[in-house]
């Protein structure tokens, strides 16, 4: 007896599996754009480790062209306008947080939540992706990991002086992660991913990240608890 995955066989070729991978490849592309785009911005913030954060850059670019070759592989033209409106709300809360120089948001948003983001997203998928693509997810995934460290390490070096602003930023944009995973959740489920298995494991990474820059467990789990009710 095998015990392979649990999900059906899924059709990658199939009309229904290209329609809903034209959006998740594209938001997953979006993503790792944005990344790269977060960590040049970063460098201005932080010119003493702007060696590393270009560093961190030129990989997210890499990222994306793998997820590109991804989308190729199974000729999927991407939707670029629905992932640039996906990632809108966080793309203008990083910005706003760049021209009012709040190093400790612009780090929350890029290095705390879209890692956790892409690190959830990416171990659901590894399991389900077609045999290119997971060898792409698989090496991306692990570079993600070292990117969350890189802001954990920072924040936990200016951890009481950051603290208020963590907690603010934390509730401004963690419901805007719900609100994005809303909006993938039905194609999510046709590439054989489900929504709650992606919250836990963004819950995990997050939370995690959380407790190694400082929190206690009850005050991860009040930071936590926003966007998931209603505040
Ligand atoms: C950081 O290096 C890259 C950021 C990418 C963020 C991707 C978020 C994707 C959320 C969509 C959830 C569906 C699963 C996608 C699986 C490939
Ligand atoms: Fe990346
Ligand atoms: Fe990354």
């Amino acid at each position: 007896m095998q015990e392979l995955a649990a999900t059906p066989e899924l059709d990658y070729n199939s009309e229904t599996y290209k329609d809903a991978y034209s959006r998740i490849n594209a938001v997953v592309i979006e993503g790792e754009q944005e990344a790269k785009d977060n960590y040049i911005h970063l460098a201005q913030l932080l010119p003493e480790q702007q060696e590393e954060l270009h560093r961190l850059s030129k990989m997210e670019n890499r990222h994306k062209k793998g997820f590109q070759a991804c989308g190729n592989n199974l000729s999927v033209t991407p939707d670029m306008e629905f992932a640039r409106e996906f990632f809108a709300k966080l793309h203008r809360n990083f910005q706003d947080a760049l021209a009012q120089d709040k190093l400790v948001t612009c780090l929350l948003i890029q290095s705390l939540i879209i890692e956790s983001f892409a690190i959830s997203a990416y171990n659901i998928y590894i399991p389900v992706a077609d045999p290119f693509a997971r060898k792409i997810t698989e090496g991306v995934v692990k570079d993600e990991y070292t990117h969350l460290n890189f802001g954990e390490v920072w924040l936990k070096e200016h951890f009481e002086e950051s603290k208020a602003e963590l907690e603010e930023a934390n509730r401004q944009n963690l419901p805007i992660v719900w609100q994005m995973l809303n909006q993938v959740e039905k194609d999510a489920h046709t590439l054989g991913m489900e929504k709650d298995a992606l919250v836990e494991d963004f819950m995990i990474a997050y939370g995690e990240a959380l407790s190694n820059i400082g929190f206690t467990t009850r005050e991860i789990m009040r930071m936590s608890a926003y966007g998931l009710t209603a505040h």
